[in-house]
């Protein structure tokens, strides 16, 4: 997992967990401290057979999202239109808070890998942008 994201509307967020060894790890996120929304809606992608899934391939208007690789590890990559950054997701106490207006690839998934999202507001197909070329006139005239 990176330390630092060079990526505009971009950062890391540490997850407090307590370590009940050999019990388990018990991870917290609240509203107002790890999370700096209001959280509207989770979701959570798993059962990534396909060595070759991409996923993402966008960009949020408006939403703001924790992404968090709960199990496993997969690729990250982030696009201001700027600066690009490639994150490997493989801790599951680190999180990446996206802003609006930051193009996102998942890919390279462990068989394993299990990602929780949450998200600052419920789905809308009209917060998308998923056309390149659109994202990269949309931050111009943002
Ligand atoms: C993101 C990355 C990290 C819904 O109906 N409701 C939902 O809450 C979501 C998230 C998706 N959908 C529908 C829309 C599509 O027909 O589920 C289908 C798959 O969604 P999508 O292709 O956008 O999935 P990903 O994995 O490419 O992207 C998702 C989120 O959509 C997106 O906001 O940032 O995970």
């Amino acid at each position: 997992m990176v330390k630092k994201i060079k990526v505009k509307n971009a950062s890391i967020i540490k997850l407090q967990f307590f370590n009940d060894f050999p019990d388990g790890n018990l991870v917290i996120g609240e509203e107002k401290k790890s999370v700096p929304f209001p959280i509207k809606r989770f979701y959570f992608i798993n059962s990534l057979f396909n060595k070759k899934a991409i996923r993402g391939l966008h960009a949020h208007k408006k939403l703001q999202q924790i992404i968090l690789c709960i199990n496993g590890s997969f690729e990250l990559h982030l696009d201001d239109g700027q600066t690009k950054q490639k994150i490997l997701m493989n801790d599951p106490y680190t999180g990446v808070y996206l802003r609006a207006a930051v193009w996102r690839v998942m890919k390279k998934f462990s068989s394993d890998c299990v990602i929780l999202v949450v998200a600052s507001d419920y789905y809308r197909e009209s917060d998308y942008i998923r056309d390149y070329q659109h994202f990269l006139k949309y931050i111009k005239n943002d």
